[in-house]
């Protein structure tokens, strides 16, 4: 049928289960804590919650290391409290969507552990083993079978002195890559998925899921800054088979149901031109995928090394993917999640400007065609953490950068400087329920400590105040349902060179939106040929001057 898909007008929320809210008394966020706030979740109009993993792990990477895929961590709660969960959202018309990590499992999941065990384990295949590198000793520096760097720092091989061989791992020690060149390895990911998809939940977040098809050969990548590590991406960012892959995950898992499912696939290096082939729907491959172009463009030589924003980018990223998934294939719109830091601090004002600044970004985010997200406290305008010490910090990521830059010889302050803008755990802080003790997130001292501004930064206050940040996104959201032209419309860029005005046109039949948006803190003269239209949304208490747009100020214009 040709009729749109149900989430082509749906809101997604993510909930990050261990920062989110701690029912228990242990300082972690679980299950129960989900619990006790849905209809925050209910009064916010979301349509999907997107849950970080809640599967039992080791926590090396804060649960994105999977040791028992069937089985909810006792830190997040019991498994009927998992069921009473997905029945509370789903009383409330909210799907869920589990978090998929099959591009590698924890080195406690006991396929790895046989896969270790010894070179002719049944399941030694499960996993990617190679010997040292030809003329070297194994264990040896340098006798890595690749010179592929991890994404958190050092080899993507550690060696294994029980049968002296080398294992792949594009992320921690802890976190061995699954060969899915392994036909055995694709059919027990599939039977996992069906066995959640028969719990009831409604689909899956796929982290990385452009990783898994990784060219056999495991070539070497052209040898980057460090003189020692080579950049391996070409060989397993969307992969030669991951097509191939996806497709047959497609047939095997969702093929035979009817029901309304959900797939979202983190594809970090996908380009606009792969993101097609994922997600045409005719190739019944993904429903939509997670891009990065737009949450790079501040990054210099890494992601630590930070260049300011130039809007004029960011409109021309936008705009790639806006026209290149206009007639086939559906975008993800997002700047906020688990792994970024948070967008008022990062592309606004957290401080003079920070309702202005919060509610100017979800407007041009959320007035796009595609899907938005939503990442827990982006709703009340939750900033980064501000952390001031190493000690603060809790982020395998932001810790061994934090060890490698200082032995490199790099500057402490300037390292420290880093972290503070680009630190995954500015997003990881506890969700700012209240103004009260631990920001009402928990009893006891959380596992992360609370950003310090929580006393005027929660969703207590938040929902108090003259200028919601909730309250605005709740407009947008409504809007969205509401509104074919925001969720099908075609998207016009215009203007695209101006440094500071993001303006843009959505149309459908004889229906026209305007989108204005002043980044900067400066007031803007308003270009003459876009003054008309009648207010639809704006984040300041008055329509204002139409020739003029107050700092960080959003304007949506009916200009049909
Ligand atoms: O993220 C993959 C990924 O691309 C990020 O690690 C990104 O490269 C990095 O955060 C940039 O700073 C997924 C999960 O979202 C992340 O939390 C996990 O750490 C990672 O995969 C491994 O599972």
């Amino acid at each position: 049928p040709n009729d749109p898909a149900w989430w082509t007008n749906a809101v997604v929320y993510q909930i990050y289960p261990r920062s989110f809210a701690d029912s228990t008394g242990d300082g972690v966020g679980d299950i129960g804590g989900i619990i006790e706030h849905l209809d925050h979740l209910a009064e916010l109009g979301v349509d999907v919650v997107w849950l970080s993993p809640i599967q039992q792990s080791p926590q090396f990477d804060n649960g994105y290391d999977i040791s028992d895929y069937r089985r909810i961590d006792e830190m997040f709660g019991t498994e009927e409290q998992f069921d009473l969960l997905l029945q509370g959202l789903h009383e409330r018309g909210i799907r869920l969507i589990m978090d998929l990590v099959v591009n590698h499992t924890s080195n406690e999941y006991p396929g790895f552990q046989s896969s270790r065990s010894s070179r002719t384990s049944p399941k030694r295949d499960r996993y990617w083993w190679r010997d040292a590198r030809p003329g070297f000793e194994p264990g040896e520096p340098g006798a890595e079978p690749n010179n592929w760097r991890s994404f958190f720092g050092g080899s993507a091989w550690t060696f294994e002195p029980l049968t002296s061989q080398y294992y792949l791992h594009l992320f921690t020690p802890q976190q061995p890559d699954l060969n899915w060149e392994n036909p055995r390895v694709r059919a027990k990911v599939y039977a996992m998925m069906n066995w959640w998809l028969d719990r009831g939940v409604d689909g899956f977040r796929m982290d990385v899921i452009n990783f898994i098809s990784k060219d056999p050969a495991l070539p070497d990548g052209v040898v980057d800054s460090s003189g020692i590590w080579g950049d391996g991406s070409p060989y397993f960012v969307s992969g030669p088979r991951i097509h191939e892959f996806l497709q047959e995950m497609h047939r095997e898992v969702f093929g035979g149901r009817s029901g309304q499912y959900l797939t979202v696939g983190e594809t970090p290096g996908a380009t606009v031109e792969q993101a097609l082939l994922f997600t045409d729907a005719q190739r019944r491959e993904l429903d939509m995928v997670f891009q990065f172009e737009h949450v790079s463009l501040d990054q210099g030589a890494g992601k630590f090394d930070h260049r300011p924003l130039s809007l004029p980018d960011l409109k021309t990223s936008w705009n790639r993917w806006q026209r290149g998934l206009a007639e086939k294939g559906w975008n993800s719109l997002y700047l906020n999640n688990h792994d970024q830091p948070r967008v008022v601090s990062r592309f606004g004002d957290d401080q003079q400007y920070r309702y202005e600044s919060a509610t100017l970004w979800a407007t041009l985010l959320h007035l796009q065609r595609g899907t938005p997200y939503i990442y827990q406290g982006e709703e009340i305008g939750m900033t980064n953490a501000g952390f001031t010490s190493i000690d603060q910090y809790r982020d395998v990521e932001s810790l061994n950068y934090f060890a490698e830059a200082l032995e490199q010889g790099m500057d402490r302050e300037r390292v420290l400087e880093g972290l503070r803008r680009m630190s995954r755990d500015n997003a990881r802080t506890p969700m700012q329920w209240t103004a009260g003790e631990h920001a009402g997130f928990s009893e006891v001292e959380p596992w992360i400590p609370v950003a310090a501004n929580y006393p005027a930064v929660n969703v207590e206050t938040d929902r108090a105040a003259e200028q919601s940040v909730f309250g605005y996104y709740r407009e947008l959201v409504r809007l969205r349902h509401e509104s074919d032209l925001v969720s099908l419309g075609d998207f016009h860029l215009l203007d695209p060179g101006h440094p500071t005005l993001f303006a843009y046109k959505r149309t459908l039949g004889d229906q026209a939106l305007l989108v204005l948006g002043n980044v900067s803190g400066a007031e803007l003269g308003v270009p003459s040929d876009l003054e008309a239209g009648s207010l639809v949304l704006g984040n300041y208490p008055d329509a204002g001057d139409r020739h003029l747009l107050r700092p960080w100020e959003a304007r949506i214009l009916d200009i049909s």
